[in-house]
């Protein structure tokens, strides 16, 4: 059977709450700013995520809050999630979510009488969605958001390939809602492009409160006509439950929580944000696509899901994290090259990655991870370090920037796809939709010799500055010494 034991949102906050890792909050919490203050402290604290049961204006519904966002460790919740002890190491977490995505399972079709998300059904006036909590997050937002946690159900009117992509929706009316389509990567907006050149509209459907390992699907960078069905299928070990939608021919998560089916008619923009982001800086896109809302359907007391962007860590930089470094990993893989490690760091995609550097090797992986219609690095840049440098260690990794990268290989790359997210991009930027990232090598360079290496880099710390045997006989006699037990003070758990 699968990697985990609850089949739902609700079961998932069950496993949550039996390990201490949900806090039920009982006093009554406003959607109106005090949820996403409260998140965000949350957030900033480590603190296990809330589920508010008690919401102002919103007597049949709860929320929960940034599930996967960060916990002590860091991704405690993100192992839940996937099955396994919430204290495994972000780099193992790598290889497990490697391997479930090399192993996708194809989605399983249920009828709507099987179909929980199918419990109540809504239509007409009736789909109304200010009567659902959506939450006015930050006094920095433009409005209320009713998708930050969601799944957006699109599909491809040529091929008929289905995608799945985590997007902001905000609420501008009872039955609107305005979606952040990114035009650069993203796949969302290249599929409502095909939709606008054919002159018609394009179903969407808003998935809100799918169960954890459907939504890091949709959060996973996969290539164009990948499957993030069958990617969250793999990553459960079992197929996704699907049904489809009263109004369409999309499919959705029949155990999700919340269903928006709604429209996208050509050519309808609205002004859209501002939105404090996951670079922890409030981002403003300006005019977004417009989504007429057709029906709802939910279950019983439907649990609303909620993400908190903000600077780091967030619900975007603790998934991403290990997604983009598995992805890259696997991408690299693919073209048979064999890395250590990478790491993606809060805010993501930019990428730490461990080589042992032969001539030629990091522009090889930098033409790997910067081809095709993603680029991994559509942020800020890449840090090649040695292997002997602990990618998830930013102390580490500084230690090696400072110290082993000539500033003559910190380099410059022009002219890419400018992601209109990031705080730095100049006026022009923005506007030509280009921009620069950097390179940095912080690896010794392949070519010196031996001896040269010998007289300039070998490593002053216990593990290399002694032999063995004198580490040894410190080791063992760590205790005798009078030294307690060591506490684990590494930044990145
Ligand atoms: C909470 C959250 C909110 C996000 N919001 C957006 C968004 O508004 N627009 C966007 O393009 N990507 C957003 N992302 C990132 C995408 O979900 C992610 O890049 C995903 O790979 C996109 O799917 P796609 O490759 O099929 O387009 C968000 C991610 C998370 C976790
Ligand atoms: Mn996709």
């Amino acid at each position: 059977m699968g990697y985990v034991r609850y089949t739902d949102l609700r079961g998932f906050v069950n496993e949550l709450g039996e390990a201490g890792e949900l806090q039920p909050v009982r006093a009554q919490v406003d959607w109106n700013l005090e949820v996403g203050a409260l998140t965000r402290l949350i957030c900033e604290r480590r603190q296990p995520a809330p589920l508010f049961e008690n919401i102002k204006d919103y007597p049949s519904y709860r929320m929960a809050g940034v599930l996967l966002g960060p916990g002590r460790p860091l991704h405690a919740r993100l192992a839940m999630a996937l099955g396994v002890d919430k204290e495994t190491l972000p780099l193992e977490l790598i290889e497990i979510v490697r391997q479930r995505l090399r192993a996708p399972k194809e989605p399983v079709k249920v009828e709507r009488n099987e179909a929980p998300c199918k419990e109540v059904i809504l239509q007409g006036d009736d789909a109304n969605l200010l009567s659902l909590p959506c939450p006015w997050i930050k006094e920095i937002d433009g409005g209320r958001y009713v998708g930050t946690w969601d799944i957006v159900v699109i599909k491809d009117p040529e091929t008929g390939w289905v995608n799945w992509g985590t997007y902001r929706c905000m609420v501008k009316d009872e039955q609107s809602f305005a979606v952040l389509l990114i035009p650069a990567e993203q796949h969302g907006g290249g599929i409502l492009r095909k939709y606008q050149a054919m002159g018609k509209p394009m179903p969407i459907a808003l998935v809100i409160g799918a169960d954890p390992l459907s939504h890091l699907g949709a959060i996973a960078p996969l290539d164009h006509g990948m499957s993030e069905v069958a990617a969250a299928g793999g990553l459960r070990g079992e197929g996704v439950r699907l049904v489809r939608c009263e109004t369409s021919d999309l499919e959705v998560p029949a155990d999700a929580e919340i269903v928006i089916e709604a429209e996208i008619v050509p050519g309808e923009v609205t002004e859209e944000g501002p939105f404090g982001e996951y670079t922890g800086h409030r981002a403003h896109h300006g005019l977004s696509p417009l989504a007429r809302v057709k029906c709802i359907t939910h279950r019983q007391n439907p649990i609303f899901t909620m993400a908190n962007m903000g600077k780091p860590w967030d619900d975007w930089a603790v998934p991403a994290s290990i997604l983009v470094s598995a992805v890259a990993k696997n991408r690299l893989e693919d073209h048979g090259i064999r890395i250590k490690a990478c790491y993606g760091h809060a805010p993501v995609t930019t990428l730490v990655v461990s080589v042992n550097p032969r001539p030629g090797l990091t522009k090889k992986i930098l033409s790997i991870l910067m081809s095709g219609e993603r680029l991994f690095l559509a942020g800020t840049g890449i840090v090649f370090v040695d292997e002997d440098v602990d990618v998830t260690n930013l102390e580490d990794v500084w230690w090696a920037i400072t110290t082993r990268m000539h500033p003559d290989r910190f380099e410059v790359l022009r002219d890419l796809p400018a992601n209109p997210l990031i705080p730095y991009l100049t006026p022009e930027d923005r506007q030509r939709h280009v921009t620069s990232q950097w390179v940095m090598e912080a690896t010794f360079p392949a070519d010196w010799d031996a001896t040269y290496r010998e007289a300039h880099t070998v490593v002053a710390d216990f593990a290399h500055a002694w032999s063995e045997k004198v580490q040894r006989q410190v080791l063992d006699r760590w205790t005798e010494y009078g030294y307690g037990e060591i506490e684990d003070d590494s930044m990145t758990r």
